[in-house]
């Protein structure tokens, strides 16, 4: 007994001193990718935005380097996903679009750093249809997830969490941190659902902008013209292809109330919520709206309904029509995607405290990102997967201080596909030779510019069509100047835009006389692209 309670203070004693770092966990960084859903930099503090402030993502870019440049491969989820997982495009990888399972067998970073002795974990949005490979550790959202009461797949098992999904992934993302192995170095993928469709707040963010009035976007009257056929026809406008129950809340207590007494859950689960034209259009809308509604506690539809009462009465008694309806469900959409970025930010600001407190922040490489950018009433739009900047933009902030300078920004052209490389680099391993992107580490040392001999151009391939927000196959490049793209399957128009002289991708130039000749070099430069990646995908559907 006595030998026992001695070996016990033993234990406490060495526990209560700080244990001693391996060498292992000291050298090589631990690895913490942050990365949201749908959140652009048009609504970050730290690329200049008006419409909302975000302190804690601001710290990471103030503490390290902002890109301006970083773009997307393919802007859509699952896509992104697995070209930030694997390092390679997706027509190697073979998930080009969201309908495709992403195959677990494959290498990936995770893999690759578990196997070097990384502790390994997956929490939060996932969406790649298979189950994590490559993680000690994995409790994900099935599919899209649910913003209240959220289920989580635990390693193989579905249970279902209390709260708001914001908090619970980072209430598990530190969970694991406290009780992993500090011998080892770790790579942490924490992923949000928030701030994806339908955009519902946390609880306590409910109705915090319903006064506020946001800055209208230039061109959110947009009419097309001097654009091909691509623009004209998605469907992914604020004023046409957003609902009224399920995007902008305009549905009441008693009208959902009396929904719910006479439809049973189960036979509410198929809603119709893409086809608009629908004869039954309310009918799904309010579908679609009150099967997330039904998650939430009384308490919480409580708040939920003090918050929408105001916008619900306006709707009513306004009668707004064409461009005056439009800036008014701009508002709307802006009030509620905003909203679900409070809770983002704060809990952030939470992960990095805790990795501070824990004394391993300055040993990590925290990364922010998000899968793609997206639409904020440009052009009229939300969503994404058209390659125009708003969405073709990825945020990408690095905070790193053994190899960063605070407060540095980079234009160097960057992809999502060089994210795994540059993990990999860190961690002092090899980077695979089938991987597509490199990495970032040239330009972190070259506080910011691109180094000499660093690429010319960046290659996007999005094939998500005939589907949701109707967006035509294409693929394109972007220099530091110009923006191609070739939309193909059953159109066959190109579009130039000069990037410098017309931001905002109004004009297309491609048949304008004075650039015929950059047309024609930027037209060689895609197809050596496409042979470099080895890309002919577009080929085998071309009109
Ligand atoms: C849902 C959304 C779409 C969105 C896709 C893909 N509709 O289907 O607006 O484009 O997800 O998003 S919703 O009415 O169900 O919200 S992605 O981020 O997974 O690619
Ligand atoms: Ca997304």
């Amino acid at each position: 007994m006595r030998i026992i309670n001695f070996l016990l203070a033993i234990i406490v004693i060495v526990g209560c001193q700080s244990p001693k770092k391996s060498e292992d966990a000291k050298q090589r960084p631990n690895i913490l990718f942050i990365m949201t859903d749908d959140h652009t930099t048009q609504a970050m503090s730290c690329y200049g935005s008006e419409l909302i402030e975000t302190p804690n993502l601001d710290r990471i870019a103030n503490e390290g380097m902002r890109f301006d440049n970083c773009y997307v491969t393919n802007a859509i989820c699952a896509p992104s996903r697995a070209v930030i997982m694997t390092g390679k495009f997706s027509h190697v990888n073979g998930v080009t679009d969201n309908a495709k399972v992403f195959n677990g067998m494959q290498q990936t970073y995770p893999k690759i750093l578990q196997k070097a002795g990384y502790q390994t974990a997956m929490i939060g949005k996932w969406h790649l249809g298979s189950s994590p490979t490559g993680f000690d550790y994995w409790s994900v959202l099935p599919g899209q997830g649910n913003y209240y009461q959220p289920e989580f797949i635990e390693m193989g098992d579905t249970i279902t969490v209390d709260g708001y999904v914001t908090d619970v992934i980072t209430d598990k993302a530190i969970k694991w941190l406290k009780d992993r192995n500090d011998q080892q170095p770790f790579a942490m993928v924490y992923q949000h659902k928030a701030p994806h469709r339908n955009w519902m707040p946390a609880p306590r963010h409910l109705g915090v902008f319903e006064d506020k009035v946001f800055p209208k976007p230039e061109t959110l009257f947009d009419d097309y013209q001097g654009r091909g056929s691509a623009a004209r026809e998605q469907e992914m406008e604020i004023g046409q292809h957003m609902w009224d129950a399920w995007d902008f809340k305009l549905a009441s207590k008693e009208e959902l109330d009396k929904f719910g007494a006479n439809n049973t859950l189960a036979a509410i689960t198929d809603a119709k919520h893409h086809d608009v034209a629908g004869a039954n259009k309310r009918e799904d809308d309010l579908k679609k709206l009150y099967r997330v509604y039904s998650r939430m506690t009384k308490q919480q539809q409580e708040l939920w309904h003090k918050a929408y009462a105001k916008r619900i009465a306006k709707f009513k008694e306004d009668h707004l029509s064409d461009k005056e309806l439009l800036a008014w469900k701009y508002q709307l959409y802006m009030r509620d995607y905003m909203a679900c970025l409070l809770s983002l930010d704060e809990n952030v600001g939470r992960l990095l405290k805790h990795l501070e407190e824990s004394g391993e922040l300055d040993n990590t490489i925290v990364v922010y990102t998000s899968d793609q950018g997206f639409f904020l009433g440009e052009h009229g739009w939300f969503d994404k997967r058209i390659m125009y900047e708003e969405c073709y933009r990825m945020p990408l902030l690095v905070r790193y201080p053994k190899a960063i300078k605070a407060g540095t920004q980079s234009s160097a052209l960057a992809m999502n596909l060089d994210f795994a490389p540059t993990f990999l680099d860190y961690a002092g391993l090899d980077v695979p030779k089938d991987m597509q992107g490199v990495s970032l580490r040239p330009v972190f040392e070259n506080e910011g510019l691109a180094p000499k001999s660093w690429r010319e151009a960046t290659y996007y391939h999005y094939y998500e069509y005939p589907s949701w927000h109707s967006v035509k196959r294409h693929y394109g490049m972007r220099t530091n100047r110009y923006k191609l793209i070739h939309f193909y399957n059953d159109v066959d128009e190109w579009e130039l835009y000069d990037m410098e002289k017309d931001p905002q991708e109004l004009s297309n130039v491609i048949y304008q006389e004075e650039y015929k000749a950059i047309a024609q070099k930027l037209k060689e430069q895609l197809k050596q692209l496409q042979a470099q990646y080895k890309d002919d995908t577009a080929e085998a559907n071309e009109m």
